[in-house]
């Protein structure tokens, strides 16, 4: 099961399979340690794939193989070789039945891959390699079959469900019973599930454009069923939306969803079943938060949008893997901002970009949007492959415009339904669609890195002509030393000095998007009467850094008049990075700490005007993130980033003190709950200017933090409350607080994730010392992804202070956890060792002492596939 190293696999290897699968029938007799999977496929020599009759490859990890027959006849050992990862089947005629019968054990299997159990319940999931430990089968993408499926299990398990229609039951021996299902629609093993247990549900209709009725099902424990409705809800608008935006009816009778507790990722779109996590599909408003709610539309939305982007066209090989993520991240992100706030979706997405992606593209890992090799495929399930690759297709949306990008996917969807393909078919249907060339615009699929756009300016008062220059540049990343120049698309607009939007043709256009090919490039605009100032990269309209020597004045003056909102909160990042950079110095040469009046004087304007939207005004107030403030340092220094970042919000909070009370007494009304855009919008701000409050640890403060906690009617009050109690009390508030929350809510799964997410976070209170009792606490289990992700996750990705102690016991920390974790679920050891893995960027022992915790986990032996792929490369 471990490898001692694995191999590379490479994208310029690729070749199509030797033989296809036309049809899958399968048969699962469940039991918890011995489950026998008897499967039927009905396989016949690929006629695109060459001549004579090569052996079978058949993957396959973790099984008991207990026969192989060929057309009803048992295949004895000397026709199959037993190989590490699979089995190699003699092949001696064109076209055949293979009968294979395996025994699995779902009880044991922590990896949560393939077949397992979550609090009872038998579940699936088989993307990427999952299928390989339910059966031995050809486990790739570009083998799509009809499947079949019969689940046998006791009567306790009263449901029972797979892909598809059901199309019988009944009865069998023994207290057991039956389903089957069939799938009608051709696919990948990945697309597989299964699931069995005691489940309820609720269930809804929705009738499609062409007036088909579709049931839907949401299923869960019995406890949880009351916190279903908004899932169901975000469902019936997903698929509006797919009809109304893209043309895309849903296709089978019936779409399910199951909500499991022990779940690795967010959700899997499973034909007509999808699983997810329950932390992204269970909500109520006294037990989610505004952000879940949110999250849970946008993931509900972007699993049903996958029924078109990923199924019905699916990838011909996992480096492909962002033409179906990449697509649907765009999708459920123009979906979200279509239900919601366009531009604080639009804030949100960059900000994760900026944040974490960029990071990555700057670190041990970074890799192309479509990857040309990895170790093990769980690995590239990143923010790259996802969020960069949306902004990848935001960008052809850009350049073919809204009616050339839907010409486009139609064209897409149309040439490649039931088919497995690759980027380059993605790209070359928008080419010819809209008849624009692509063809450096590709350079984004293959060159890793996150450009750096130069811009400086030029304005002739003579002539009246102004002169925009633009230099691009990319890092180099790991096997890519040069980057040639890529195509960019900068959205931009000129102000003149009152604010207004200059007029940049004959036309009345005051917005242009300039289309950046070269190294350097010069752009002019005539007959101005005065220097414009510039709003470059409106709308974040590529993934790069764009540096212009903007003044503070500048961007005070951006951030009151640009017409672009997005533009408008940048400029607000901007001043507060410059200001955190230069408080940044300030402690390092061990100066003076002092922020500067018109930044004060900015989050007052900002504060007190009230033509501003709520949602703004609430983007406006964020400071950046320590983690963001570290990725656009070019050398980490973490005791610098927590001083400066601390002062700043200190100070805005004492010298703000009078406004962000008014503002929080005018919003703190009681009303009845909503999840209208407007009422998330003011309980975001409202939630700001306690937390600015509290910061002045002043007992009035806190006494309003405290009456929000124990008055709120809905979580995110009462969560936000509870955040600044943790950080800013006294011991015995806080502890209190976090005591009665406990016992009020430790019933509920997903508040107790939260619960936990809160201490280990939390500056004041995460220490190493408070998490490593955290993690004997009942409530974690490190079986768990969910509790991990709380704990180890919360400190390590979202306690920037103490998870960077100057004594590394922070690290020592993650790595002894990251052992422990591999031998119980290696994708999910993979995904917590990230933060150390970016040791080089760090100043002074900080990087040492990572680096030695990476050593660490080298050493300690047996490390799965997915874990030694992370470590030995950020130990390159
Ligand atoms: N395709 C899913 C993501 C996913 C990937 C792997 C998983 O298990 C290892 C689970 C889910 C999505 O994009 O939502
Ligand atoms: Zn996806």
């Amino acid at each position: 099961m471990r490898h001692a190293k694995p191999s590379t696999i490479y994208l310029k290897d690729y070749r199509a399979p030797d033989y296809l699968v036309d049809n899958t029938h399968l048969h699962f007799e469940l039991k918890p340690k011995a489950t026998l999977v008897k499967s039927r496929l009905k396989i016949r020599r690929n006629p695109a794939a060459g001549e004579g009759l090569p052996p079978l490859f058949l993957d396959g990890v973790d099984l008991i193989l207990l026969s192989i027959a060929i057309d009803g006849a048992l295949l004895s050992p000397e026709h199959y070789e037993k190989m590490p990862q699979g089995i190699l089947v003699s092949v001696d005629k064109p076209e055949f039945f293979l009968d294979i019968q395996t025994c699995i054990n779902p009880e044991d299997n922590t990896t949560l891959e393939g077949l397992y159990l979550s609090n009872g319940m038998y579940c699936t999931q088989c993307e990427a390699e999952g299928f390989r430990r339910i059966t031995f089968y050809p486990d790739r993408p570009d083998i799509m079959s009809k499947f079949t499926t019969t689940i046998v299990a006791p009567k306790e398990y009263p449901v029972l469900l797979s892909n598809g229609n059901e199309i019988s039951r009944g009865p069998c021996e023994g207290d057991h019973h039956y389903v089957t299902w069939e799938d009608p629609f051709s696919k990948p093993a990945y697309l597989f599930a299964l699931v069995a247990g005691n489940l309820q549900y609720l269930e809804d209709c929705f009738i499609t454009a062409s007036g088909r009725k579709v049931k839907l099902q949401l299923f869960t424990e019995e406890k949880n069923i009351n916190k279903g409705d908004h899932a169901l809800r975000s469902l019936k608008n997903a698929m509006r939306w797919d009809e109304a935006v893209y043309g895309r009816e849903y296709d089978l009778d019936i779409f399910m969803i199951v909500a499991v507790d022990h779940f690795n990722m967010g959700a899997m779109e499973n034909k007509g079943l999808n699983i997810f996590n329950s932390a992204c599909v269970l909500a109520s408003p006294e037990t989610a938060t505004d952000a879940t709610f949110q999250r849970i539309e946008s993931i509900v939305g972007h699993e049903y949008f996958h029924n078109w982007s990923g199924n019905r066209v699916t990838c011909r090989d996992w480096f492909q893997l962002s033409l179906k993520e990449g697509f649907t991240v765009f999708r459920d992100a123009e979906f979200s901002a279509d239900m919601n706030s366009r531009a604080v979706k639009r804030i949100e997405d960059v900000s994760l970009l900026r944040t974490n992606q960029f990071a990555e593209d700057a670190g041990p890992m970074a890799h192309p949007v479509r990857p040309d090799s990895y170790m093990e495929i769980s690995n590239f399930y990143t923010l790259t492959v996802y969020e960069k690759g949306a902004e990848v297709v935001r960008m052809i949306h850009t350049l073919l415009g809204p009616r050339g990008f839907r010409k486009g996917s139609d064209l897409y969807f149309e040439r490649h339904d039931g088919c497995a393909v690759t980027c380059e078919d993605f790209v070359r249907a928008m080419e010819d669609a809209s008849q624009i060339d692509l063809v450096q615009f590709r350079r984004w699929y293959s060159q890793a890195g996150t450009p750096q756009l130069t811009v400086t300016d030029y304005f002739d008062e003579t002539l009246g002509t102004y002169v925009l220059t633009v230099r691009q540049s990319c890092p180099p990343t790991p096997g890519q030393r040069e980057k040639r120049p890529f195509h960019i698309p900068l959205k931009l607009g000129l102000l003149d000095k009152n604010g207004n939007e200059l007029v940049l043709d004959g036309q009345g256009t005051t917005q242009c998007v300039l289309e950046i090919t070269e190294a350097e490039q010069s752009f002019e605009f005539t007959e101005l009467s005065e220097k414009p100032l510039p709003s470059l990269l409106r709308d974040f309209s590529a993934p790069v850094k764009i540096d212009y020597p903007y003044s503070i004045d500048q961007l005070l003056f951006l951030m009151s008049n640009d017409s672009d909102t997005f533009n408008r909160w940048d400029a607000s990042q901007r001043l507060a990075f410059l200001a955190l950079s230069d408080l940044q110095q300030a402690y390092r040469t061990g100066g003076v700490l002092q922020l500067q009046p018109e930044l004060i004087a900015a989050y007052r304007s900002v504060l007190l005007n009230r033509d501003l939207e709520p949602a703004l005004v609430a983007e406006l107030l964020q400071l950046p993130s320590e983690q963001s403030i570290a990725e656009a340092s070019v050398h980490i220094d973490a005791e610098a980033i927590v001083a400066a970042r601390e002062f700043a919000l200190q100070t805005l909070a004492e010298a703000l003190f009078g406004e962000f009370r008014a503002q929080y007494t005018a919003l703190n009304v009681r009303k009845s709950f909503s999840l209208s855009a407007k009422d998330i919008a003011e309980r975001k701000l409202k939630n700001t200017c306690l937390l600015y409050l509290c910061a002045t640890e002043t007992a009035d403060a806190l006494a309003l933090a405290q009456e929000q906690f124990d008055t709120a009617n809905n979580m995110t009050d009462k969560a936000a409350a509870l955040s600044v109690l943790i950080n800013h009390a006294g011991d015995k508030q806080a502890i209190a607080a976090i005591e009665q929350f406990y016992q009020c809510w430790k019933e509920d799964a997903q508040v107790v994730e939260l619960w936990l997410g809160q201490q280990s976070r939390s500056s004041r209170r995460g220490n190493l010392s408070a998490v490593e009792k955290l993690i004997q606490h009942p409530a974690f289990d490190l079986k768990n992804p969910n509790r991990v992700r709380a704990v180890i996750g919360g400190f390590a990705k979202g306690n920037f202070s103490q998870f960077h102690r100057s004594d590394g016991s922070g690290f020592e920390f993650l790595a002894d956890q990251v052992i422990t974790l591999d031998k119980l679920n290696p994708q999910i050891a993979a995904q917590q060792v990230i933060p150390i893995t970016r040791w080089k960027r760090y100043t002074g022992d900080l990087a040492r002492k990572m680096k030695i915790a990476l050593k660490k986990i080298m050493d300690s032996g047996d490390l799965s596939g997915d874990l030694y792929e992370v470590v030995s490369k950020s130990l390159n």
